[in-house]
Formats: structure tokens, C-alpha cells, sequence
């Protein structure tokens, strides 16, 4: 029964920074009853252009136009006035309060992040008052099936290229996936692992500075090299055989010239390929190593594309849309329905509520679609996803390297998820 106590008595928002030195929001509320729920959040860099609207206020005098200035009073003032006084434990009512806010659906008026510090911090609150973890509340909240909970399989960020590192791959992201029997024993494997790589790469004099999300960006001839150290540093842990997959996170937008399907650049290979040679590249690299997902293998709105890409690669590996999905149930729709995926990112920021999020990871669920719950790029120390990916009992998890605080916080809060329901 909601609680009389427990309703929304203000929102307050303030302008913090993200692990990128770039301002983001944080967000509180406090209920009647004075219990106070914060969330902040998280940004990406290479964000696909489907995604909701991030507002800023290009106000190039501060912070080169990314101040959350107009974040804030769209959180303090446009949504406080939809959600004011609302039972805090009716998550999707408030949810459904705060799109109404807002007739664009993409929340170019509000913002996303608005909109997402809002929800989050709503539920943190509710979970509070219920005086249950917040994994547990978000279950109850949408009465998801009372199923075992189970963790979901980490897949870490070992090397950093693309976008996210300067001197870096084209390919954006290297990822260990390990298959190891607990949460704690992958942290652990993907620790040593980084350790190892650490060594290879410093032995060949190469940089072991990390780039955004915590994996090295060393200066190797290109991508192939890049998994060549990458499964030699997993050979040198020992792994028990066939215990450690990679995932790649292509961001192939990023590498059309243009936007343009059709080509892809691969700059520091000084290589061109067409979307079928790109296809066949992927499917050689599937043969010889032990590829478990790519992710974002071609470019956001080639459709046509992904459908060849899923058909040929699908029994293989995970195809894995991002950019093309953006957590959106509209456009998740469509790759079901043209077969274009076998596995999804699930990014709330991409959306703007947790309603909405959980509505997308729910659809890609009741067709068999894996659910890789992601941080971003530019994040916080905030673990909400962390949470959320237990709640939904989601296949992954990716949340960065094994270093930088704001990436080893979600992977912290998943041990001691792990360890309160071992107990
Ligand atoms: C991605 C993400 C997270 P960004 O492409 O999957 O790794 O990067 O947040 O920069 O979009
Ligand atoms: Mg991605």
C-alpha cells in the first residue's frame, strides 16, 4: 500500500561532472517524509543520432556550450510541475508524468537527462521507503516474474579504441568476456588478464596510459594485432580452455564517411571496406578467434545491411545492435521484425526513463534477444545499472575495464549483489 508520507515534495538538480571532465546532472528528491533519492546521469561520446535529445546549453561562455544550466530548471521547473505531490512507489505513473511533459517523444524539450536523473532518482527513493535493495524494488515495481535472480556475465573493456582513445584501434572496444562459474571469479580473471596485457604491452614499449573507459590504447598497427595481445595476455592467465570469449563493440557508424552505409574507413589500417568485404571480415575474424558478439558491425540506418549481416553471422556470434536500437521499443520492433539483431544494448540515457528502458529490455526478452545492460562512455560513479541488470535478469553486463573508479563501481556493487543473495 503506497504511503502517505512517501510522496514528492521537491526536485532539486545540480551540475556535476563526468568522468570525461564534461558537466552531467545529478538528481535528488526529497519525499515528505524526508527520505532524499539521488541518481546522476551518464553521457556517451560516439552516441547514435536516434537517441533521445541530451539537453545542454550550448552557452559557449561555460564549459564550451555543455553546461546543464537548462537542465537543471528543466528539472527543478518543467518536470517538478508534472510530478509534484505523486506517490513515489507508482515508478510508472511518474514515468508516464514526466514523457507527458514533454510532447516531443525524442524530449527535446525537457532532455533525456532531465528526464532520466528524475526517474532514477525516484526509484532510488521508493527503494528506500520499501526498505528493500534496489534490484529487488525495481522487480517488484513492474512485477516482473518471480523468477531466481542470477547475475548477469560481465564483459570488460581491456582496449579502448575508436572514439574513446586517442591513440587507439578504429575497432572501439575489446572486450574479455570471461565464462567462469561466479561474478567475483570473472572479476577476477579479467583483473589478471589486464595485468598480463599490462606487461605484454609495456615489454613491447607500448603506452599503458587507459582511454575513457578504462582499457589500455596502445599504439598497435591496427585490429588484428589488437586481438593477438589481447588472447595471448588471456593465454597467459591459464584460463581453464574455451573460458574467455571476446566482444567487440565495432561503432561502425563512426567509420562511414559521412554517415553514408556503404563504405567503411578504417583509418589507422588506411583501409576501405564495402559493407559485404566488412561482413566477410567479421566472419573471418568470428573463424579465428573466439568471438562471443559484435557489436554496431555496420552503420545505424542500414537496415538492409543488418538484415545479410544477422543472416550470415547469427548462428555464429551475437549481433549486436546499439546505434541501430538505441533502447527504443519502436526501433527494437523493427529489428525484430526484420530480423536484424540477435542481442541489444540497453542504455537508459538513450531513452530518458527507467519505464521506457525497461519496457525495450522486456520486449527484446519475449523474442529471445540477450540483453547487454552498458554504462557510457562518459559516466559517473553512480550504479544504478548495476541494479537494473539483476532486476531484469539481464545475459550481460558492460560497464568498462577493470580500472577508473566510476567503471569498477558497477562491478563492485555486482559482488556485493552476489554475495547478499548467496547468503
Ligand atoms: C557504446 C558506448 C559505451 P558511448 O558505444 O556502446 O561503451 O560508448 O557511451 O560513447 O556511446
Ligand atoms: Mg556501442
Amino acid at each position: 500500500m503506497a504511503l502517505k508520507s512517501a510522496k514528492i515534495k521537491s526536485l532539486h538538480a545540480l551540475e556535476i561532472l563526468d568522468s570525461r571532465g564534461i558537466p552531467t546532472l545529478e538528481v535528488s528528491v526529497v519525499l515528505y517524509d524526508g527520505t532524499v533519492g539521488c541518481a546522476s546521469v551518464p553521457a556517451g561520446t560516439s552516441s547514435g543520432s536516434h537517441e533521445a535529445y541530451e539537453l545542454r546549453d550550448h552557452d559557449e561562455k561555460r564549459y564550451r556550450g555543455q553546461g546543464m544550466m537548462r537542465a537543471i530548471e528543466s528539472v527543478e521547473k518543467k518536470i517538478f510541475r508534472h510530478v509534484e505531490g505523486m506517490v513515489v512507489d507508482s515508478q510508472q505513473e511518474i514515468d508516464k508524468a514526466i514523457v507527458s511533459a514533454d510532447p516531443d517523444p525524442q524530449k527535446s524539450h525537457i532532455g533525456s537527462n532531465a528526464a532520466l536523473g528524475v526517474s532514477l532518482a525516484c526509484a532510488r527513493a521508493a527503494a528506500t521507503v520499501s526498505g528493500l535493495p534496489l534490484y529487488r524494488y525495481i522487480r517488484e515495481a513492474y512485477q516482473m516474474p518471480d523468477t531466481r535472480y542470477r547475475l548477469p556475465q560481465p564483459m570488460f573493456n581491456l582496449l579502448n579504441g575508436g572514439a574513446h582513445a586517442d591513440s587507439g584501434m578504429d575497432i572501439q572496444e575489446f572486450m574479455l568476456v570471461p565464462q567462469a562459474a561466479s561474478f567475483a571469479e570473472s572479476v577476477r580473471w579479467a583483473a589478471e588478464t589486464f595485468a598480463e596485457l599490462k606487461d605484454i604491452l609495456a615489454s613491447r614499449g607500448l603506452a599503458v596510459g587507459v582511454g575513457l573507459e578504462g582499457g589500455f590504447s596502445p599504439g598497435l598497427s591496427g585490429n588484428r594485432e589488437a586481438l593477438n595481445v589481447l588472447a595471448q595476455a588471456i593465454q597467459r592467465v591459464s584460463l581453464p580452455a574455451d573460458s574467455a570469449r571476446i566482444a567487440l563493440d565495432v561503432a561502425a557508424t563512426l567509420l562511414t564517411r559521412g554517415g553514408q552505409a556503404g563504405e567503411y574507413f578504417f583509418k589507422r589500417e588506411k583501409a576501405s571496406f564495402s559493407r559485404d568485404q566488412l561482413i566477410a571480415w567479421y566472419a573471418e575474424l568470428a573463424k579465428t578467434y573466439p568471438i562471443l558478439s559484435i557489436e554496431d558491425g555496420l552503420g545505424e540506418d542500414d537496415w538492409a545491411g543488418w538484415q545479410i549481416l544477422c543472416k550470415r553471422l547469427r548462428d555464429t556470434i551475437l549481433v549486436v545492435g546499439d546505434d541501430l536500437t538505441v533502447t527504443s521499443t519502436q526501433r527494437l520492433q523493427k529489428a525484430i521484425d526484420t530480423q536484424a539483431i540477435s542481442a541489444l544494448i540497453i542504455k537508459p540515457n538513450q531513452v530518458g526513463t527507467l519505464s521506457q528502458t525497461i519496457a525495450c529490455a522486456q520486449l527484446a526478452h519475449q523474442h529471445g534477444i540477450k540483453r547487454i545492460v552498458s554504462h557510457r562512455s562518459g559516466d559517473t560513479p553512480d550504479t544504478f545499472i548495476a541494479d537494473l541488470a539483476v532486476a531484469l535478469g539481464a545475459e550481460y553486463i558492460k560497464a568498462g575495464s577493470v580500472t577508473r573508479g566510476e567503471r569498477v563501481a558497477k562491478y563492485n556493487r555486482l559482488l556485493q549483489i552476489e554475495k547478499e543473495l548467496s547468503i
